[in-house]
């Protein structure tokens, strides 16, 4: 079974083998994790998102997409696209846990062994903290035992209040 890990730090400095990006439907950046991303990992993330734009035409709310990481210490950068909290009665469940879904489907089909998660639409995009971890750490386990390839998962937290949150959750997870 793969191995969960929760720490607080900057997910530019990771050395998994694909790190997720909280990024938008345009793919062209932003701020939070997104602005941090593009600007440690140089323009050749930004050139690789245009490149699948002009292919598809951007990346859906749950969806994710793969670019080479540039100078990060990853090998992939996973942008999915997670969902504006617009009071919890527009799929934002469903789509935050798709957008775990779908990155961890992509990564395996990349043969990551290890991948880092920040935590999704957490930020501007507003989702409670503490349902977007929930929802993030159900989403997670129920995949574990379709995962081939990778073998430890790393919720990477920023600020103080997810990563409390985090511990809190997965203290209970693991009582169950
Ligand atoms: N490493 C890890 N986590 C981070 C970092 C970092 N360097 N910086 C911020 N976070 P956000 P969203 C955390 O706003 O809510 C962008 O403009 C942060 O504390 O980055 O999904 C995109 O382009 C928070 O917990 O993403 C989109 O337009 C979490 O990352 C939009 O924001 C997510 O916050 C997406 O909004």
């Amino acid at each position: 079974m793969p191995n969960i890990e929760i720490i607080q730090a900057d997910i530019t400095t990771i050395k998994a083998d694909a790190i997720v990006n909280a990024a938008n439907s345009s793919l062209l950046g932003g701020g939070g994790v997104d602005g941090a991303i593009h600007r440690v990992g140089g323009v050749e993330i930004l050139d690789e998102c245009k490149m699948i734009r002009e292919k598809q035409g951007g990346c859906r709310t749950g969806h994710a997409v793969a670019t080479g990481a540039g100078k990060l210490p990853a090998q992939y950068v996973i942008h999915t696209v997670g969902p504006i909290w617009q009071g919890g009665n527009n799929e934002e469940e469903k789509l935050l846990a798709e957008c775990y879904v779908s990155s961890l489907e992509l990564a395996e089909k990349l043969k990551c062994t290890s991948i880092a998660f920040p935590n999704i639409s957490t930020g501007v995009y507003h989702f409670p903290k503490k349902e977007a971890a929930k929802i993030a750490l159900t989403a997670v386990k129920k995949q574990l035992h379709h995962l081939t390839c990778i073998q430890q998962i790393i919720f990477v937290c920023y600020d103080q209040e997810n990563y409390l949150i985090y511990q809190d959750i997965m203290t209970y997870f693991s009582d169950l």
